[in-house]
């Protein structure tokens, strides 16, 4: 039997973490993830927006969301830029690191709309401009994510 998770996200109730640090961009990448949600069917009002500083504090607001049991995804949207960002790494590791671990300590699938550029130029590509939109892309993942944990997890043994 193949199991594989739908791009349906009626009856989903979703949120998103979204950065302020570089807000231009992590804006953009809000707009995709929420037109994308919307457009693959969930409500409006089944998806919660919450705000951190920086990526850098994703991680634990992602937690409290996943731990409230409310959520069947999560969207984490930021932007860390390396020309910006003398602790790039650090941040951009602590950021993404912290996520897949919130992910998988909780069950809950946290999907990855954080961008890690040279240039907020290629930031800006990545957020809608030029070369797709990274929060679009998390949106679809997470309905996708959603739904395969509810195909896998209605199964009986
Ligand atoms: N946070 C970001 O989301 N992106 C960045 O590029 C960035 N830079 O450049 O430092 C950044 N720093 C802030 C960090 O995420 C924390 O909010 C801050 O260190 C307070 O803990």
């Amino acid at each position: 039997m193949v199991h594989e998770g739908s791009l349906h996200g009626d009856g989903l109730t979703i949120g998103i973490v979204v950065a302020r640090w570089n807000s231009l961009i992590t804006r953009e990448l809000l707009a995709g993830a929420s037109d994308t949600l919307r457009r693959h069917g969930v409500a409006e009002g089944a998806i919660d927006i919450v705000w951190v500083p920086g990526a850098f504090e994703i991680p634990l607001a992602a937690r409290w969301m996943a731990e409230t049991g409310r959520y069947a995804a999560i969207v984490a949207l930021g932007a860390v830029i390396r020309g910006g960002t003398p602790h790039f790494d650090h941040v951009a590791n602590a950021a993404l690191g912290g996520i897949a671990a919130v992910a998988q300590s909780t069950g809950v699938p946290v999907t990855a709309g954080i961008l890690t550029t040279d240039s907020s130029e290629q930031a800006l590509e990545r957020a809608g401009i030029k070369a797709g939109n990274k929060g679009a892309e998390a949106a679809q993942a997470a309905i996708e994510m959603a739904t395969l944990a509810r195909s896998l997890r209605g199964q009986a043994r």
